[in-house]
C-alpha cells in the first residue's frame, strides 16, 4: 500500500503534478522527472509517488515499490538512451550524503564518464 503524499512536500507536489517539473516518466508508483541542477547530460531524479524520507523510512512493505524503483531507472536510462553508454543510480540518504530533499530519490545519472571516486 503506497504511502500518502506530504502536502508540505515539494517532491510530493512534483508528483501530482501540483508544481512544474519536466517529468520524463510516471506510472502508478513512480514519478520521475529532469533535476534543477543537473551534474551530467542526463540527470534524471526518480521518486515514489507517496512520501517516504529515505531509504531509512522503508522496510520490507516497500520491497516491491523499491525494486520497481531500480527497473524503472532502467527503463528510463533506455528511453534517454543511455543504456549502452551507461550510467549510475544515486540515492543520497542522510548528512554525510548530502541529502537535502527529504523525499526518497534515486539520481539517473548518465551522458558522460563519471568517477566514482571523485564524487
Ligand atoms: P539530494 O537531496 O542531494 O539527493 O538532491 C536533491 C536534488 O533535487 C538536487 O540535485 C536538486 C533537485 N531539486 C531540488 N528541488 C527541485 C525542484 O523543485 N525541482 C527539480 N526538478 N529538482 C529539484
Amino acid at each position: 500500500m503506497m504511502r500518502q503524499f506530504d502536502q508540505d512536500c515539494i517532491f510530493c507536489k512534483i508528483a501530482k503534478g501540483d508544481i512544474p517539473s519536466k517529468i520524463v516518466y510516471q506510472d502508478e508508483f513512480v514519478t520521475a522527472f529532469e533535476d534543477l541542477s543537473p551534474v551530467t547530460p542526463v540527470h534524471i531524479l526518480i521518486i515514489p509517488n507517496g512520501h517516504y524520507r529515505d531509504l531509512n523510512d522503508c522496510g520490507e512493505d516497500e520491497a516491491g515499490l523499491l525494486g520497481h524503483i531500480l527497473l524503472s531507472a532502467a527503463k528510463i536510462a533506455k528511453i534517454q538512451g543511455i543504456s549502452d553508454s551507461g550510467y549510475r543510480v544515486v540515492a543520497n540518504d542522510g548528512p554525510d550524503a548530502g541529502q537535502t530533499v527529504f523525499h526518497l530519490h534515486f539520481h539517473l545519472l548518465g551522458g558522460r564518464p563519471m568517477n566514482f571516486r571523485s564524487q
